[in-house]
């Protein structure tokens, strides 16, 4: 806004660019590596700004006067805002935000004592869906893109010392250009619904670290300007200083596995920055059309899961978590998909700890703008914060780059680099993506293939295709050369609705479906795989039958994530020898 033109807000100029631009991403990710900072979690403000008003007039610039000392009229008032916790999903928060698409404002004060020129100050989000633009105290510290991944901010320069408002503007609108577009199967939850974290560290410090086994040794790269940190692994009598950040150690590792989840105690240190984890070691790759694990033929059994809760949407925490790896165990399972985007970080820890392998995948899911360079931007730069994020869970084998996306040239380009950027920036997994088949020739065929490691197939033979025996045809007639892991099956069914008579969306039916799928499997030796669709009931506004009425009823387990439906018990039975 101008002194000599009041109105200039009011003129269409272009407030979103001005906030947009050197979005924040992988290389400037943090890992928090079990440091702790000062967490910015708890009560904030939330205010809706559905036309974008706030950057337009410059909210973020307003003083925290109370009202009876405004001079001018405002249309905003942080603390005027409504009083909301973060991390939170704001659909769930309000009856009338339950559908709201679009941007708000959130706004919260904290104390700092402020900065000092040796130390940095990194503001850390857990997630923001979608867009997030932040502001420290007035100032503009950065955005973000992409609403499941983190991302890091500096905040040195802004940090002031006594009282510090932070305001983050979250918009999730759903549009044809992003990742996942417009159109996709779950709801579209909006807001801060990771936690926010304040970190402080030297100048010299580690901002993130891979390490894992590798061709025969342990390998250890650290992201650290160059400097040369300590690392200690004291189970295997490792104690080294790393020069450059690298180094290779000849060690023998107990090797993790679902049967037994050996995790070793790690600690790097630069000065008096130190990080500990907990990481295990293992060999993940492909042998024909077989998956080996440490070796040995592993065929991976397991559900699909989305992150949804009755109460919290998207949010979870470390019980919730918990119930869905025990779920998975108890359906006799070592494997769970992460569908659509990437799920808690906390979900790969805990797979770590209780052994559980893990797909994660991230949503460039249906018809993305496959044309669009900034879309490719968007999908690789969330692909590889996953991966920064991820990279030192034993439990994470496989990095999902799509799902059913049309066999187009332009979906080939976009996803066949999709897939080199992982293979780049981390050889240690495999590469997949959810496959559609050749409809014409009726067998499992992507061009796609060619820069994966494992096919992903999604098949609902029996539910969408009613015909189950098609799906024996489909394998029969398909030969690949590489591992297929049915990536998808399953049918709706509504807890408690019973007949024996073929109905749809009976429990009968769904458990029927199952044993039918499991019999189909049988005997098909490229087959290395099969995840459930899916562990519990989702929302999504897709699916509005009186069976549905606003969610997908394909879980084994109704949306308590506690009552069992038939198919449950079917599908243990089914697989148990398979
Ligand atoms: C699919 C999609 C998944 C849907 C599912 C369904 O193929 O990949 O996201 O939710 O089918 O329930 O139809």
């Amino acid at each position: 806004m101008t002194v000599d033109d009041p109105f200039a807000h009011l003129h269409d100029e272009d407030y979103a660019a001005a906030f947009s631009r050197g979005w924040a991403g992988a290389d400037t990710l943090f890992d928090p590596a079990g440091r702790t900072g000062t967490s910015l979690d708890g009560e904030w403000t939330l205010t809706l700004d559905p036309y974008d008003e706030g950057l337009r007039q410059r909210w973020f610039e307003l003083d925290d006067d109370p009202p009876e000392r405004w001079t001018v009229p405002r249309d905003y008032d942080p603390a005027g805002g409504d009083r909301v916790p973060v991390p939170s999903c704001w659909n769930l928060l309000k009856p009338e935000w339950k559908h709201y698409e679009g941007a708000v404002w959130y706004a919260r004060h904290f104390d700092h004592s402020g900065a000092t020129p040796e130390r940095r100050f990194i503001l850390h989000f857990g997630a923001a869906n979608y867009a997030a633009r932040v502001f420290l105290n007035g100032r503009f510290v950065g955005a973000h893109r992409g609403g499941s991944t983190p991302f890091s901010l500096d905040a040195t320069n802004a940090l002031r010392p006594g009282a510090n408002r932070l305001m983050v503007h979250v918009e999730n609108r759903r549009r044809d250009d992003r990742v996942p577009m417009s159109h996709f199967d779950w709801f579209n939850y909006g807001g801060l619904h990771r936690g926010v974290t304040l970190f402080e560290f030297p100048q010299a410090h580690i901002r993130r670290f891979r390490i894992a086994w590798h061709d025969g040794a342990i390998r250890v790269v650290a992201d650290c300007g160059g400097t040369s940190p300590r690392l200690r692994i004291p189970e295997l009598g490792i104690d080294a200083i790393l020069d450059g950040g690298r180094g290779v150690f000849a060690a023998t590792p107990e090797f993790w596995s679902p049967d037994r989840p050996k995790l070793y105690d790690i600690e790097l240190s630069l000065g008096p920055d130190i990080c500990r984890e907990r990481v295990g070691f293992r060999d993940v790759r492909v042998d024909g059309t077989r998956i080996l694990l440490n070796g040995a033929p592993i065929r991976l059994k397991g559900a699909c899961v989305h992150e949804d809760d009755v109460a919290t949407g998207r949010c979870s925490d470390a019980a919730d978590i918990a119930r869905r790896l025990a779920h998975v165990k108890e359906l006799g399972g070592n494997f769970l998909r992460l569908s659509h985007y990437p799920h808690d970080p906390r979900v790969a820890r805990m797979a770590d700890e209780a052994g559980v392998l893990l797909w994660a995948e991230i949503p460039v899911y249906w018809a993305i703008d496959f044309a669009n360079a900034e879309t490719y931007a968007d999908a690789e730069n969330q692909l590889r914060e996953l991966i920064a994020r991820d990279i030192n869970r034993a439990s994470v084998i496989l990095w999902g780059v799509g799902n059913e996306n049309a066999d187009t040239d332009l979906r080939l380009s976009f996803m066949s680099r999709l897939a080199a950027t992982a293979k780049r920036d981390d050889p240690t997994r495999l590469v997949s993506a959810a496959c559609l088949v050749n409809r014409r020739e009726f067998r499992i065929e992507d061009r796609l293939a060619d820069a994966l490691d494992v096919i992903g197939l999604n098949e609902y033979f029996g539910w969408y295709e009613p015909d189950i025996r098609d799906l024996k045809r489909l394998l029969a007639n398909s030969t690949p050369d590489k591992p297929v892991i049915v990536s998808e099956t399953g049918a709706d069914a509504v807890a408690g609705l019973r007949a024996n008579d073929g109905r749809l969306f009976t429990e009968d039916k769904q458990a029927r479906f199952y044993a039918d799928q499991v019999a189909a499997l049988r005997g098909c030796d490229y087959v290395q795989g099969l995840a459930a669709w899916l562990l519990y009931d989702f929302r999504s506004e897709r699916r509005q039958t009186r069976f549905q009425r606003g969610w997908n009823r394909k879980g084994l387990i109704a949306e308590d994530k506690a009552t069992r439906k038939l198919a449950f018990g079917a599908l243990r039975d089914a697989w148990r020898d398979w």
